[in-house]
């Protein structure tokens, strides 16, 4: 068309009409194309614009001979108008369209639903349990007291009686720093700081970190918790012991707990006993966590040795009191469901964080495992 209306002498005005025919004809089914108010923006100026195809023929006014330039100029503006026209009607449309999504979202929303809950944090299970545990000792007039993870070698071992050449040591393997201090290998080193501190009577728990240098399987670790228990007083006796025990184990485990009492060694107790609870993970069937006995070493325990009372500046003539050294970490296990000690230490949080974790699903992240020989 163009070609046609360019060449002054060769003006046709019939192929004028026909191609703003099908210019309109194209802006008519575009404009019903578009579906959003850009993409009819672009289709008007591609229309209308300088360089659009109606623009382009306007510009080519000037070029017909003059007796022509009125008609053609006519023609071209009433096109102008009518496709002006039909991209408004369309425009029209879509800002209704819009404007009707738009209220529907508004009724759609219901400001009276609860918000999207962001998922949260919880106590690491070691924790709760530490926080439960002190809570029952607090009531029961115990204080929390705390000692250091590095100890030297004396606190965790010689006023424990236990000398550098005694056997024991060899139960308790542990990492050796340079300078001859250890980390400790149990809470007990916090016995002896706590009688020279307060002297007795005394009462005091005291939860922490102990490591020792082990073999890891799924009930063992070489980082984990304890919690120290110590009552001294006048008449403190083996059933103060247990009773004592027993309410612990029943109350972070919310029911009577079995509970089975043997005899055991620790050089600072005597006697010495050994508390197992029934294994919570097989019920006591027997598994890889409790290997294989259905009971969990869970709650050493004893009389205090008259020789840790005296290194600790006690009259033994005068007190007697009994120790405990609780696995926390085992308990957690237990308390949760936890069939893998290495679950606690890992970092990943998944099985930790699981909802249902407070109704006790038992979490394997390492199954077929078993446990080793020792305790
Ligand atoms: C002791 O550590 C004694 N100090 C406990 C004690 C205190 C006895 C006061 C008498 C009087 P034992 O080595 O058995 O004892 O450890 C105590 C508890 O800690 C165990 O029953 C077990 O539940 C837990 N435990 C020991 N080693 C590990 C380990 N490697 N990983 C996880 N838990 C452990």
């Amino acid at each position: 068309m163009s070609g046609s209306v360019s060449g002054v002498a060769s003006v046709n005005l019939g192929d004028l009409t026909e191609e703003i025919a099908r210019i309109e004809r194209d802006v008519e089914s575009n404009s019903r194309a578009a579906s959003d108010i850009d993409a009819l923006r672009t289709l008007e100026s591609k229309a209308l614009g300088k360089e659009g195809a109606l623009g382009a023929l306007l510009v080519t006014i000037k070029s017909y001979p003059p007796q022509q330039r009125g008609p053609v100029g006519r023609a071209l503006n009433e096109a102008k108008v009518r496709i002006q026209g039909v991209i408004d009607g369309r425009r029209k449309e879509l800002r209704a369209a819009h404007d009707d999504a738009e209220s529907q979202r508004a009724a759609d929303f219901d400001p009276t639903l609860p918000g999207r809950l962001e998922p949260m944090g919880a106590l690491h299970p070691v924790t709760a349990v530490q926080w439960e545990i002190e809570r029952i000792f607090e009531r029961l007039g115990f204080t929390v007291e705390t000692g250091p993870e590095l100890e030297t070698e004396h606190n965790n071992f010689e006023a424990l009686n236990i000398p550098s050449t005694h056997p024991a040591r060899d139960m308790q393997d542990t990492f050796w720093i340079k300078n001859g201090m250890v980390l400790r290998t149990h809470t007990s080193p916090v016995q002896y700081r706590s009688m020279r501190k307060f002297g007795a009577p005394l009462r005091v728990i005291v939860p922490g970190r102990c490591f020792r240098y082990e073999t890891i399987d799924a009930s063992h670790e070489n980082t984990f918790h304890q919690v120290e228990g110590l009552m001294i007083d006048h008449d403190i006796s083996i059933p103060n012991l247990i009773a004592m025990a027993k309410t612990l184990l029943n109350e972070v485990m919310k029911r009577e707990v079995e509970v089975r009492v043997r005899p055991g060694y620790f050089p600072f107790v005597e006697p010495g006993i050994e508390i197992d609870m029934n294994c919570e993970i097989c019920g006591g069937a027997g598994c890889a966590t409790c290997k294989q006995s259905g009971w969990i070493e869970i709650l050493p325990a004893g009389m205090v040795h008259p020789n840790v009372l005296k290194a600790g500046g006690i009259d033994t003539a005068e007190f007697t009191g009994f120790a405990f050294g609780l696995g926390l970490t085992r308990l957690a296990m237990m308390k949760y469901g936890i069939r893998d000690i290495r679950v606690l230490n890992s970092g990943d949080l998944r099985p930790l964080v699981s909802p249902r974790r407070l109704s006790g699903p038992v979490i394997a992240p390492h199954s077929g495992d078993s446990a080793s020989a020792h305790d």
